[in-house]
């Protein structure tokens, strides 16, 4: 713990960016739920199991065989993390000029497409965009806009389409497997890929399980795989699902986007089967992933954020509905109505909470959007602080501090001041970016 004065320094220090601040400086921290989770003990036993040879590890062979029964994907190349993973895909499958339709933005997703020459387009549903609209599955693609660009740009300029489960940037919200398959027999009218953000698909199949007619008695096990089944291919962060520190994977059906892509791994990250990870690492997240899926673990899992989420709204705080599945979504432009866009509201108040507490929170706004490459500001409807939950990690008590803090930083709201940018480094400015306070 620290006193406010050391939080006060610590914030100047970091230029009032949360992902500068020292995790010594920090008492819960909720800047991610990626790479955050405690590992079991069976993962640390399977640490213990590391088959550390340069080519054809052990632990390789047991990950293609998890990615395969679990997942269903025919073949893998892991890799350091989820970005590597969309490095690799992007420079495969995106040509110059092409078009890449998803269900909304995510950071490093998006900047891969664009440094490979292409161009992302927003496909999500309008409910998405809106942080009061309670529809039970906000991640769902709206089809009239996905058709209506594969008729502006035909079918050759979109390599992919691109669907995330637990749509990360609208706050964890969910796609229906209805909407899926309908995206599905879309696509291959087209003869059109999806690639699959499989980043936190078992908390997606919760909602699915929790919220959609007849999957109440299925297995998270069974919807997981039969998601994966209506995409051709996968980029996978294993740093949030799969439970483990580090680690990550891009995975096919398709034999030719596999040899492309495994030639194209040794360049970036490693060796084919090992993708610059540990057998160790490969071997904790091939246990990870079977975790993942066991349906008691999701249902705490999401049931602690949930309980968060309803203390806020019991404090009335404006939250984005429905509660998500990773964390709570702060909605900062009707917690600082008073702050524009350009002075930065969900950085102030993500920097106002540790000050009164502590937590550490991110910003995913307007910092967070970053720029177009024609150089302009993206303003995003969404200006949210995200409070993410680590799995299996903090108590209920902790979620009760969390609430209590920001309610005292809600009662304040009236006197907080926004910011001004005074550092923005090139690409992805959010990790980097400082601030001075106006
Ligand atoms: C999260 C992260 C980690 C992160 C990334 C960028 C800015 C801030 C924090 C990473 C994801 C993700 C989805 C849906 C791909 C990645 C990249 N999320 N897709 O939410 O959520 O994976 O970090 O392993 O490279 O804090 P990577």
């Amino acid at each position: 713990m620290t006193t406010v004065a050391q939080r006060k320094k610590a914030l100047q220090q970091a230029g009032y960016n949360t992902f500068l601040l020292k995790s010594e400086d920090v008492y819960i921290d909720l800047l991610t739920d990626s790479g955050t989770s405690a590992m079991s003990d069976r993962q640390w036993a399977g640490m213990m199991l590391g088959d550390e040879a340069y080519a054809g590890s052990a632990n390789f062979y047991h990950l293609e065989q998890v990615v395969r029964d679990i997942y269903g994907y025919k073949h893998m190349i892991p890799t350091h993390q989820g970005r590597g993973a969309e490095n690799i895909l992007s420079k495969v499958l995106i040509k110059k000029g092409d078009i890449i339709p998803g269900n909304m933005y995510f950071t490093t997703t998006r900047l891969h497409q664009e440094l490979a020459g292409g161009r992302f387009e927003d496909i999500i549903i309008n409910e998405a965009h809106d942080p009061e609209n309670e529809f039970p599955f906000k991640g769902n693609v709206n089809l009239e806009k996905l058709e209506a660009l594969i008729k502006k740009h035909g079918a050759k300029k979109i390599p992919y389409v691109s669907i995330a489960t637990s749509v990360n940037m609208a706050g964890g919200q969910p796609i229906s497997m209805k909407n899926l398959k309908d995206v599905r027999a879309l696509t291959n009218k087209y003869g059109i890929r999806i690639i699959h953000d499989m980043t936190r698909v078992a908390e997606n199949a919760y909602f699915i399980q929790q919220r959609e007619k007849g999957y109440d008695k299925k297995s998270i096990a069974s919807i997981v795989k039969e998601i994966c089944s209506y995409t051709d291919g996968a980029t996978m962060s294993a740093k949030k699902d799969a439970l483990v520190n580090i680690g990550g994977f891009l995975a096919v059906n398709d034999w030719d986007v596999f040899e492309e892509a495994r030639n194209m791994v040794v360049i970036y990250e490693g060796l084919h089967t090992y993708g610059g990870l540990a057998g160790r690492d490969m071997e904790a997240m091939a246990i990870g992933i079977g975790e993942s899926v066991n349906d008691d673990h999701i249902k705490a899992r999401i049931g602690q954020v949930i309980y968060l989420g309803e203390k806020m709204i019991e404090y009335e705080i404006p939250i984005v509905k429905p509660i998500g599945g990773h964390g709570i979504f702060v909605d900062a432009k009707k917690f600082l109505p008073h702050i524009p866009q350009d002075a930065f509201p969900a950085q102030t108040l993500a920097a106002e909470v540790y000050l009164d507490s502590g937590i550490r929170t991110m910003e995913r706004g307007i910092v967070s959007a970053g720029r177009k490459a024609n150089g302009e500001n993206y303003y995003p409807k969404l200006e949210l602080v995200r409070f993410t939950i680590p799995r299996r990690v903090y108590t209920q008590a902790h979620m009760d501090v969390i609430a209590e803090s920001t309610q005292r930083v809600f009662e304040k709201r009236d006197r907080i001041k926004g910011m001004e940018m005074v550092y923005e480094p090139k690409y992805l400015r959010f990790f980097q970016a400082k601030f001075r306070k106006l």
